[in-house]
């Protein structure tokens, strides 16, 4: 088993010192001010290589990223071999490591991993690592690296690289040489498969007009450029907010966050109602659709509209394939419509689960289906086939030229489609399949349903820990009566619905708020986000208006 080197381990961390802040890995890993992270991502460096080291020296991926935070933030997240969030039971681990007081007591912890997990120590390790263009992400890895030499893993620095990419890059050096291989492991790799895909889905049909594409100043911007060589003609795309040089641009108003909780357009385009647009987030791992009304409308289709245009085109295509024994299903959080959720549920007769935010909860609920559509409202989602409706669909043969054609049709959809993850690049290209397999404008593809009014509004607190939820985070336990009070408020509004709950990766409690009609909505979401607000006084940011 061995044990760890106490001097070694000294030596580094008295290069990471640890603040007095107590640290939890949440949603999405940690995240926070930069410059409060040092000492928490180098023992998130050690936990990484604990990990590899139990799991026999797979490799594990390290992604520095804040994602959609503003450019003082940053975070770490970790990958597990199949390109999946790190396994939950590690997250309590995380959190233990990050809030040891002293290198004793590190030590102390390491150790009990190793006897209570039985992980040996002399086992090889290894670990990639990669960062979105946020400057902190320089000194961030260099820190990840002075944890993965405590236990002497071995390290790839892919540099940068969107979210995704490094879940696919995990994914694939995990499978290389398997007959579950999954690609080339690098970007290059990436940009090849997903091309290849794109270009045999939408052959021989009318090119749709250009999509203008948002990429909040963030990583999205420069790989996105870098892909377009290997999509050639297949698909026009005119990348505007591309400025990484300028840090502090990212995510400023632009980016999926900024355009889907205002639920107006980004700046950087002045759109006209003959565009089709599009938003990724800071690290690509989100997108949201809009366009103008010809009355100038902003209309928004989010996570919830992809969900839904991509259950309708796969439910279909497995028809028109003849094997509709593969069931699809969908995976949504609180957040969803209430109309989305009753299109999928009425119209698309496909059944819906509910699940607590956060990619890792969806994730694992969409794998229970055959195919499982998974996207959260802020556009953050994939489809997932299981291993048999893979091998169902790669050994049909179709008993018709047309069952053919959707057979291909649906064999390059689960190539298109990054199954590791949530992918901006992934998901822009399967709704651009949909589209142009279709013909639809946003308009077209906009009329599945129609969104009940609904409004996100942030609390800044100074205790959000005090919130906690249950009931897939529809319902507040704790402050004890707050629940009780926003039940009494939302009676009063119709088709009210509304729910609270601590985000994991801002230091705001969101408020989030359904109802007939756009003032009705707003004054529901207000009056929930005041009492929020002043309960016990907690409030320390401005009041909700
Ligand atoms: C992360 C998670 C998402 C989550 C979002 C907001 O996204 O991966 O699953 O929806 O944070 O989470 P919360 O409401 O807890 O702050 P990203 O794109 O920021 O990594």
């Amino acid at each position: 088993m061995a044990s760890v080197n106490v001097e070694n381990l000294s030596a580094l961390s008295a290069k990471h010192p640890k603040p007095a802040n107590t640290f939890t890995y949440g949603t999405a890993g940690f995240r926070m001010k930069a410059d409060l992270l040092d000492s928490v991502i180098f023992r998130t460096g050690i936990l990484a290589a604990l990990r590899s080291k139990k799991l026999d020296g797979k490799v594990i991926g390290c992604m520095i990223t804040a994602s959609h935070n503003p450019a003082a933030d940053n975070g770490v997240k970790l990958v597990d071999p199949m390109g999946e969030m790190l396994e939950g039971s590690w997250e309590a681990h995380a959190t233990a490591l990050s809030n040891a007081q002293s290198d004793e007591q590190l030590v102390d912890y390491i150790h009990s991993m190793v006897s209570s997990l039985k992980i040996d120590l002399t086992k090889p390790a290894n670990v990639i690592i990669g960062r979105d263009t946020r400057p902190s992400g320089v000194a961030l890895v260099n820190a990840f690296v002075d944890g993965l030499k405590v236990l002497d893993a071995k390290s790839t620095d892919y540099g940068i690289l969107t979210t995704p990419q490094l879940h696919y890059i995990t994914r694939c050096l995990n499978t290389v040489g398997t007959p579950e291989a999954y690609g080339e492991p690098s970007a290059e790799g990436y940009y090849k498969k997903l091309a290849a895909a794109f270009k045999t889905l939408v052959d021989g049909k009318t090119k749709l007009s250009p999509l203008i594409l948002d990429c909040a100043n963030g990583v999205g911007a420069p790989k996105f450029q870098e892909f377009l060589p290997y999509l050639g003609d297949s698909l026009s795309v005119k990348i505007v907010n591309d400025d990484t040089d300028n840090a502090s641009k990212l995510n400023l108003n632009s980016g999926a966050d900024y355009v889907k909780t205002g639920q107006r357009a980004p700046v950087g385009h002045k759109m006209t109602s003959q565009d089709r647009c599009a938003s990724f987030d800071g690290d690509a791992d989100r997108i949201v659709y809009y366009y103008q009304d010809e009355d100038g409308t902003f209309k928004l289709l989010d996570g919830d509209k992809i969900a839904g245009l991509a259950a309708m085109f796969i439910i279909d295509l497995v028809k028109a394939a003849g094997i509709d024994s593969i069931k699809v299903g969908v995976v949504q959080t609180a957040y969803a419509n209430g109309a989305s959720t009753q299109y999928l549920r009425n119209t698309l007769n496909v059944p819906v689960s509910c699940v607590p935010t956060g990619v890792k909860h969806l994730h694992h609920e969409a794998l229970k289906y055959d195919v499982g559509v998974y996207f959260e409202a802020n556009g953050h989602g994939t489809v997932v086939f299981s291993p048999s409706a893979l091998k169902t669909i790669y050994s049909a043969e179709g008993s018709s030229p047309a069952q053919a054609v959707a057979i291909r049709s649906l064999r390059a959809l689960s190539e298109v489609i990054n199954q590791t993850v949530g992918d901006a690049f992934s998901d822009l290209l399967l709704v651009e399949t949909i589209l142009t397999q279709r013909q639809w404008n946003p308009k077209v593809w906009d009329q599945a349903y129609t969104d009940l009014p609904n409004r996100l509004v942030k609390v800044v607190v100074q205790d959000r820990s005090i919130f906690k939820t249950v009931d897939a985070e529809r319902k507040l336990v704790e402050p004890a009566g707050l629940q009780d009070a926003i039940d009494a408020i939302v009676l009063k509004f119709r088709d009210g619905r509304s729910f609270v709950r601590p985000s994991g990766t801002e230091d705001v409690v969101r408020v989030y708020a359904e109802a007939a009609t756009r003032s009705e909505t707003d004054e529901l979401a207000h009056r929930i986000g005041g009492l929020v607000f002043d309960f016990n006084s907690q409030g320390s940011g401005p009041r909700p208006r």
